[in-house]
Order: structure tokens, then C-alpha cells, then sequence
């Protein structure tokens, strides 16, 4: 089912949401406000503003480190997740978890983890869950293209196509892993291509364009909800950051930089709803402030919020 004009705006709204969520970080990050680790997902808002419009309530997400705009988008609070990355108490895992780990049972958010690639199995376990249970309920686990390498990839595609499970793999490969570019990753072009040794369908969509991306992956999620089993599907995408914050990036080129840049994907959305009359220019600045707000919101709390103590952090750490 295509968008309809309130959903294209909508689909706009998480993208520009996920952005400015990622500029707190970069902002939090630069002022020595929080610690730890950033990976930013500038670059990544399409896929993931798609997904969560896509999903039901009662559906499992399985995101993984640079698909912060899903986690938004389906509905967990800007402030706790930014608490929960900068370690604080009101986090959505009491600041135990961090940036790496983020669940939320409320929103039926099970990922990230730190482990390259372990979010896969889980999804493959969610869905079995939803066979079994009938539930009817579909999974969308995402992960880039470093961690189709890992064998948990492998084993947890083979097991999901055998079990015909209602799984969508959703692959961003934004063509680095860390600082390796994809041809000493691995010697394929696409990792869609993978699909076929599973019995799977393989699609490759334009990770930049969120209206293929909400087309082709709601294809997918029907197709699993209707028992016919899992897709993977392939976004080819870019991150507009270092792999993480503060990496010097001196292992690609100005050039590929600056022309993945012009393309930046939420810039060139908006523009797309304005140039088509879609919507004005008033009706999205007004959706943007109250983004603004939030996000404004999320910082002042996060910041006002307590680091767990000591005997919280360890409570849950049984060896
Ligand atoms: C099993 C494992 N190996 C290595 C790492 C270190 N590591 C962290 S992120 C990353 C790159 C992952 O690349 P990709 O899956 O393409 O995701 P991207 O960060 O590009 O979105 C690596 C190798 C890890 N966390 N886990
Ligand atoms: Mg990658």
C-alpha cells in the first residue's frame, strides 16, 4: 500500500526527528557533556523512519547500533533514550545498558547489543516465538554489512528460511565497516545476493529514498505476515559521520563525502514534499519546532537526570 499524503509527512517527521536527535548527540558529545562511545546514525533516517511507520504495535523491532531513527520512530521517548545513552538512571535500562544496548519491552524494541551481529539469532528467535504462539506479529531485525560476515548471520537466515518464519532482515550497508570499505569486507557486490543460498528472496532498495524503502520493506512485512516467510532486504546507504565520534576519516575521500552529502536524505525529502505541493513550507516548520521542543526536552532532562549508583549498576549482573 502506497503512502498516503499524512503518511509521507509523517514519514517525514521521524526522518527530521532521528536527525535532530543526532545532533544533540554531536553537540552533548562535543561540550564533554557524555561519555563514552557515539556511533552516529546521520545518513541512516530513511530505512529506519520507514520501518517504524510499517510496524505494528504488537511487532518486534530488533534494531542494531545505527538504526537510532527505528527506535524513535516506533515510539521510545527521546529522553530516555538519550539518558539511557548518556548512562543515566531514567534511561530506558536504567543507564546500565548505554548506547549499545538499548531494549524496551514496552515498545517491543529487543536489540542492539555490542556484538556485531548478535541481534540477528534474536530476531530469529523472536519470529519463532510469533510461529509458534500464532500470534500473527512480524519482526524487522536490522543490521550493516559487516555483520552479515559473522556466521550468526548465516545460520540465523538458513534456520528463518527452513521455518518460513515472519522475519524481515534489513540490511543498511552503508559500505564501511568500522574503516574497512566493503571490498575487503567481503568479495560480492551485494549482500541481497546472500539471500538466494537461504531460498530467500534478495531486494536491493536505495537506502537514501524513504518512500522505496516504506514500499519494498512493507512488501516484505506482508509477505511474512501472510506465512510466506522471511526477505532480506538490502538498503544501500552512506553515514554522513565518521564510524564513530571523533574518527578522523582520513580512510575515504573528500569527494565520495561531499557527493553523498548532496544527497543528504532528509534535506532532499523535504525538498520532495515541497517541490511536489505535497504540503507548505509553514506546515513543516511548525512540525519541526514541536521536533525542536522534544528534543530540546530530552537534553534538559537527561542532563538533570542521576548516574544509577553503584550497588543499581551491578544489580543485574549475576557472574
Ligand atoms: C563480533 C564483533 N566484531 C567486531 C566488533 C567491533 N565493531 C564495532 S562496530 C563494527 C563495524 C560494523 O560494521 P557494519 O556491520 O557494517 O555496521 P555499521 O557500523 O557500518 O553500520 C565493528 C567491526 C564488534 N563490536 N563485534
Ligand atoms: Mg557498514
Amino acid at each position: 500500500m502506497s503512502l498516503n499524503n499524512e503518511g509521507k509527512i509523517e514519514l517525514y517527521r521521524r526522518m527530521y526527528l532521528a536527525r535532530k536527535f543526532e545532533e544533540s548527540l554531536d553537540k552533548l558529545f562535543a561540550e564533554n557533556k557524555l561519555a563514552g562511545w557515539i556511533h552516529s546514525c546521520k545518513g541512516h533516517e530513511s530505512t529506519g523512519a520507514a520501518i517504524s511507520l510499517i510496524l505494528k504495535k504488537s511487532d518486534y523491532l530488533v534494531p542494531y547500533h545505527r538504526s537510532r531513527s527505528s527506535i524513535l520512530g516506533r515510539g521510545l521517548a527521546a529522553k530516555h533514550l538519550l539518558a539511557e545513552i548518556m548512562g543515566k538512571k531514567t534511561g530506558c535500562c536504567n543507564g546500565v545498558g548505554g548506547e549499545a544496548h538499548i531494549m524496551d519491552p514496552v515498545t517491543n524494541i529487543y536489540g542492539t547489543g555490542g556484538i556485531i551481529g548478535s541481534n540477528i539469532p534474536i530476531g530469529v528467535g523472536l519470529a519463532y516465538s510469533s510461529k509458534l504462539s500464532k500470534n500473527n506479529n512480524v519482526v524487522i531485525c536490522g543490521f550493516g554489512e559487516g555483520g552479515s560476515n559473522r556466521g550468526a548471520f548465516h545460520e540465523a537466515l538458513n534456520m528463518a528460511a527452513i521455518w518460513d518464519l515472519p522475519i524481515v532482515f534489513v540490511c543498511e550497508n552503508n559500505y564501511y565497516a568500522e574503516f574497512s570499505p566493503q571490498h575487503e569486507q567481503m568479495k560480492i557486490e551485494n549482500v541481497a545476493d546472500r539471500a538466494a543460498s537461504y531460498g530467500m528472496e534478495g531486494i536491493i532498495i536505495d537506502g537514501y529514498d524513504p518512500l522505496e524503502c516504506h514500499h519494498v520493506i512493507e512488501k516484505a512485512v506482508s509477505h511474512a505476515r501472510n506465512g510466506k516467510g522471511p526477505t532480506l532486504i538490502e538498503a544501500k546507504t552512506y553515514r554522513l559521520k565518521g564510524h564513530y565520534e571523533g574518527d578522523p576519516m582520513n580512510y575515504r575521500s573528500k569527494e565520495e563525502m561531499e557527493k553523498w552529502a548532496k544527497r543528504d536524505p532528509v534535506l532532499i525529502f523535504k525538498k520532495q514534499l515541497l517541490d511536489t505541493s505535497l504540503t507548505d513550507l509553514q506546515t513543516l516548520e511548525r512540525l519541526e519546532a514541536i521536533v525542536n521542543d522534544e528534543i530540546d526536552e530530552a537534553v534538559e532532562f537527561a542532563l538533570n537526570s542521576e548516574y544509577p549508583s553503584q550497588s543499581e549498576v551491578l544489580a543485574n549482573v549475576y557472574a
